[in-house]
Formats: structure tokens, sequence, C-alpha cells
């Protein structure tokens, strides 16, 4: 689809002129965090997410604190950047520690492999923030218009692949930070370089405007896309023969943000542009970011993402000015590989003679609950064990580096604290995401992670009708079209539409390689299971040898889908 840039695309939005007169990231964010004021202004809350935390409020004590007079219920999420999700036994504790010193008590594991912390107060902002630098970890860049967390796959085998993978994840990001001292600065006690005055650091990379908005690499390769490559502004496929690197397909355009009613936005898998060798990535990388920079929309931030420069564009374009920046000619784009998601729950050999285990986290939200006490135990393994965590792009997360001798021990305490474990759940409630919505997120339109359990139950109880208990079937349920638990790139996704109500999509597929479609656009979540069910019966009974639920919806098309939910 190509869409004009309007006229208006020259005319900078608001937030465009915060970032550029910032003075590197700075604003008014050191007077705003000595003051009483409970709020922060506009120009503060956006500049903030650049250090990797945003201001929230709890939806739902909101009106009932306005009847009575009284200020939101303000806090800040905290957002810790790690590349590939990888983190040792130390870091995890400290970070658990966090939890109850300045947050809800509960950990948050994220879709993009970090770590968020809810319910921060303003007063302990630089605190916490200082906290997470002191374990070697950072927010800086884990929000805003800048290169976010950068994802790859995180099975901790043991070989040179995956080392390969991990150590570029890590170089990227590192490369790819802002220039600005402003984070070290403000939180981290670093004195202001008076040299500077009003100005600011330069910043090569991504000038003083910073990018039109945020901007996701994700490094796969193909035995494992559990991160949704395509997905990515910047998706790299790494080709191995054997232990060897060839190089990098590289897509570009990914990202799944869209309004209702608004069809100028659109989800978008990455495109194929080029296949580079492995000594080309770092220039090609920092290209890509160039292009967003340059070529992207600073008027309407609805639209500022590199998918929609790659559409308005078009690829011949895209490549032209990829090479200008390059300086170089353009490797062609070969077919992208076949990409499969393997399950990484469970045991498994690391290869180095110790194991992990994969623990499923409902939502990624690590806390002690009623009977699951998976909070305590997880530091109690790593306490005890020192197994170092591995967040997965699926919210869960695999305790890495276990002696042979610790596994029976460790599932023992897993069980002990009420933890189910993968072997326990059916694979669709193994590949539920659900994002945060209510009650922090401020975009949320209705629930997800809080009907996450409910809507599981009534859609496996279908499942089970029709004999596909066993099915593995990956549903994404999301509080609004943002997709943040990428709603819209596995077999059913649920997307917010108004409180209680949801659009469903189906028709994607299980490897990530094509987004779903809207089949209803208005579902009471008391009615998701039952407008499923029909879909569960046509494909039970008319699937083909080996067919996803997600391809066999593909493959029959909106219109005889809605056919079956009509017919029975
Ligand atoms: Fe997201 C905004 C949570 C992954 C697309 N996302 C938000 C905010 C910060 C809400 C806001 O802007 O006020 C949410 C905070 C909620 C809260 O209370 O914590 C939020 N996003 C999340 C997380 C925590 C969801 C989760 O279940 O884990 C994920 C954090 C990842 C991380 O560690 O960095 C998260 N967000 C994603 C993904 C998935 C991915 O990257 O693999 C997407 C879809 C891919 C993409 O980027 O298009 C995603 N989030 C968005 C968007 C839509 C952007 C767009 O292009 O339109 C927004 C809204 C925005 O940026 O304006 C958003
Ligand atoms: Fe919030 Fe929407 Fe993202 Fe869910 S999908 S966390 S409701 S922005």
């Amino acid at each position: 689809m190509t869409v004009p840039i309007a006229a208006s695309a020259r005319r900078p939005s608001a937030v465009e002129v915060v970032k550029s007169e910032s003075h590197g990231l700075r604003g008014t964010i050191a007077e705003e965090l000595a003051s009483d004021a409970v709020e922060v202004s506009e120009a503060a809350y956006n500049l903030l997410k650049f250090h990797g935390t945003y201001e929230q409020y709890d939806r739902d004590t909101a009106t009932a604190r306005k009847q009575a007079g009284a200020d939101k219920a303000y806090s800040f999420m905290l957002r810790v950047r790690m590349p590939g999700g990888v983190l040792t036994a130390a870091q995890y504790l400290a970070l658990d520690a966090m939890a109850d010193e300045y947050a809800n008590a509960t950990l948050r594991l994220t879709t993009r492999q970090g770590i968020q912390f809810h319910g921060v107060l303003k007063s302990d902002l630089r605190a916490s923030i200082a906290a997470v630098n002191r374990t070697l970890l950072t927010t800086q860049a884990a929000c805003g218009d800048v290169v976010r967390n950068v994802t790859t796959t995180p099975a901790p085998r043991r070989d040179a692949l995956h080392a390969g993978l991990l150590d570029t994840a890590r170089a990227l990001s590192a490369d790819l930070l802002p220039a600005s001292r402003a984070y070290h600065e403000l939180f981290l006690d670093e004195a202001a370089q008076a040299a500077l005055g009003r100005s600011a650091e330069p910043e090569p990379l991504y000038g003083p405007a910073y990018l039109p908005r945020k901007f996701k690499i994700g490094l796969a390769h193909p035995a494992d896309n559990s991160i949704d490559v395509l997905t990515n502004d910047l998706a790299l496929i790494a080709e191995y023969d054997g232990a060897v690197l060839r190089g990098y397909h590289v897509a570009l355009g990914g990202g799944l943000g869209m309004t209702h009613n608004r069809p100028a936005t659109y989800p978008r898998l990455a495109t194929p542009v080029s296949f580079i060798p492995p000594e080309a990535l770092t220039a090609m990388v920092r290209a890509a970011i160039a292009l967003h920079r340059d070529c992207g929309n600073r008027a309407d931030r609805k639209r500022a993402r590199l998918k929609y420069v790659i559409d308005d564009l078009g690829l011949e374009m895209v490549r032209a000015k990829l090479a200008d920046y390059l300086a170089a000619p353009l490797p062609p784009a070969r077919p992208l590989p076949a990409l499969a998601v393997p399950e990484m729950l469970g045991w498994h050999a690391q290869g180095d003679g110790r194991f992990w285990l994969g623990v499923p986290v409902p939502s990624g939200r690590i806390a002690d609950t009623g009977a699951m006490r998976l909070r305590s135990a997880l530091r109690t393994i790593m306490t005890r064990f020192g197994a170092d965590p591995v967040i997965t792009a699926q919210q869960d997360v695999l305790l890495s580096n276990l002696a042979p001798d610790a596994r029976a021990p460790v599932e023992a305490l897993l069980r002990d604290h009420g933890v189910a474990l993968a072997a326990d759940l059916t694979p669709l409630a193994r590949w539920t995401l659900a994002c945060p919505a209510l009650p922090t997120c401020g975009l949320a339109l209705t629930e997800a992670e809080r009907v996450r359990d409910p809507l599981l139950a009534t859609i496996e109880a279908a499942l089970r009708r029709h004999g596909l208990a066993d099915e593995r079937i990956s549903l994404r349920i999301t509080g609004c079209p943002n997709g943040c638990a990428r709603s819209y790139a596995g077999d059913i996704g649920l997307v917010g539409r108004m409180p209680g109500f949801y659009a469903l999509y189906v028709g994607g597929d299980f490897a990530g390689t094509r987004l779903s479609f809207p089949l209803l656009e208005k579902l009471a979540e008391r009615d998701v299971a039952a407008a499923l069910e029909p879909l569960f019966a046509a494909f039970a009974a008319g699937r083909e040898p080996g067919e996803g639920f997600g391809d066999f919806c593909h493959r029959l098309g909106a219109e005889a889908l809605r056919g079956f939910s009509a017919a029975d």
C-alpha cells in the first residue's frame, strides 16, 4: 500500500520539538524529579521514556479518586534492557530485591526479553534506576525513539551459533545507545558537563531529534524464531553453514501497532531487502537507522515507524537509499529460509553437561499469588543453585546452567511452591501471551493480563470438545491494537476494542511468518470461546495432514470461516 506523505509531514509534531529542544534528553527532568509534584510535565514524560521509564497511574482507582477530589495514584514503570534476555543469578536476585524495595512486589518479563517494574514512586525513581545500574544492567534507551532492547534466540545452548548470536545482539545494543550523557547525569550522579552549557553532546547516529519513533531490532536464526523476528523494524536472520556464519538476511519494516478505524495505520511484517556478509552487519544496521532518521514521518507519530517509510518510498527507492548510506552497492535479497519455533520449556541439555529448565510464567508476571509462589521459588533456585535466567520473548524464563544433580530438587522446589510446569499445561497455555493492559497501561482499552487465565480456560475447554487439547496453537491477548503481545503474528489474536470487547484475529502462523486477519470486529469477552468453537470443529474435521490452526484459517479465508460461525 502506498500512502503519500502528507505536506503536514514537514511540520514536526510536539514530541519532535520537545526532543530537539531537550539538550540531549535532559529537558527539565532534574528539576521535576526534585519537586514535590506527583505528576511530571508532558515534555518530561516524553523524555523520561528515553531513560527507560513511563509515568502511569492506577486506572482501577482513578475514577473513585477523582470523585473524592484526590490526585490519580501516579507511579512509574521501569524497564530494564538486557539483550537476548540474558542475566546472571546475582543480577536477578538484585532485581528481585528491588521489586520489594521500590515496586509492587512483582517482576514483569516482557515480550522483548526485558524485565519491568511497576509501581515505582517518583521519589524512588533515581534510587531505583541507580540500583539497576549497580547490577551492571541499565534502563537507558529501554523505551523512547531510539533502538530498543535487541532480541535474539534465548536457548542457552553452549555452541558457536548461540554464542555468536548473543555476542552480536550485545554488540549491537551497546553500539546503538545514544551518545548523550543525560542518563548518567540525571540518575547516576555523573557530574554535569559544564563545558556543554545548554547544548548537548553530538549524536552522530541519531541526530538532535533522535529517531521519528521507536526502532526495534531482532536477530534470529531459522531454527528459532521465538522472537517473531519479522515484527521488528529491522529483522536479521543469520544463516549458518554448520558452525560457520555465512551472513544475514536483512528485512525492514516490521511493526504491529495500529489504530482502530484508521486504515492508514496497520501491522506489517518486515520485507527482505538484502543478504549481507557478516562483516557488513554494523554498516547495514546503521544505514537502516539512518533511513528511518532521515525519511521517517516527524509530523504524525501514528505513521512514524519505519514500516511506513518502506511502503511510502517503495522497495526500489529504499534499496537505493541504503546503498547511498553504505556508499556501496546493496547485495540482493535472498528468499527467506523457513522459520521454526522450538519448544524451550521443560528440561533441555545445554551441550556442556549442564541443563536448562524452561519455566512457564503466565503473562510474564513473577509474583507470589495465592498458592502459586513463583517469585519465592525462583529466588530460592537462584540462591541455592545459581541458575542464570534467560528471559524469552514468550514471557517465560529459562533457568540455565543447572548441574544434572540439581534437576530433581529444582523441580521439587517449584512444585512445592505451587508452580505449574510445562508438562502440566496444554500447548495453548504454553503459547499464550498477554500484555499488561489494565490497570497500569495508559493505552489499554480493556483487560489482557488479568483475563488471560479465564479466557484460556474457556478456549481450552472448547479445544478439548473437538479432540484438539494437544494441538500447538498460539494465542495472544492485548488490551488495545498496539500489539505488545504480538497479537497479529500468532494463530489467534484477541485485540482490545472497548471494555469487555475484543476483535478476533486468526490466520497467522505459528512460526511468525504471516500476519493474521480480523475475523470479528467486536466480540464480548464471554463469547470468545463460543466464537472459536465452530472454527475448531471445522479445523478438526477438515484440516490437511500436519496443517496448523492458523494455516487452516488462512487457507479457508475470512468469508468461509464466518460461514461456519453463522451456520452454528
Ligand atoms: Fe508495547 C506502548 C508494554 C512490547 C507495540 N507498550 C507500550 C506501553 C509503554 C504503553 C504506553 O505507551 O503508554 C506499554 C506499557 C504497559 C505497562 O503497563 O507496562 C507497553 N510493550 C509492552 C510490553 C511490556 C508488553 C508485554 O506484555 O511484555 C513489552 C515490552 C517490551 C520491552 O521489553 O521492550 C512491549 N510493544 C511491544 C511489542 C512486541 C515486540 O516488540 O516484540 C510491540 C509490537 C511490535 C511493534 O513495536 O510494533 C509493541 N507498544 C507498542 C506500541 C505500538 C507502536 C506503534 O508503532 O504504533 C505502543 C504505543 C506507542 O508506542 O505509542 C506500545
Ligand atoms: Fe498497553 Fe495496548 Fe500495549 Fe497492551 S497492547 S500493553 S494495552 S499499549
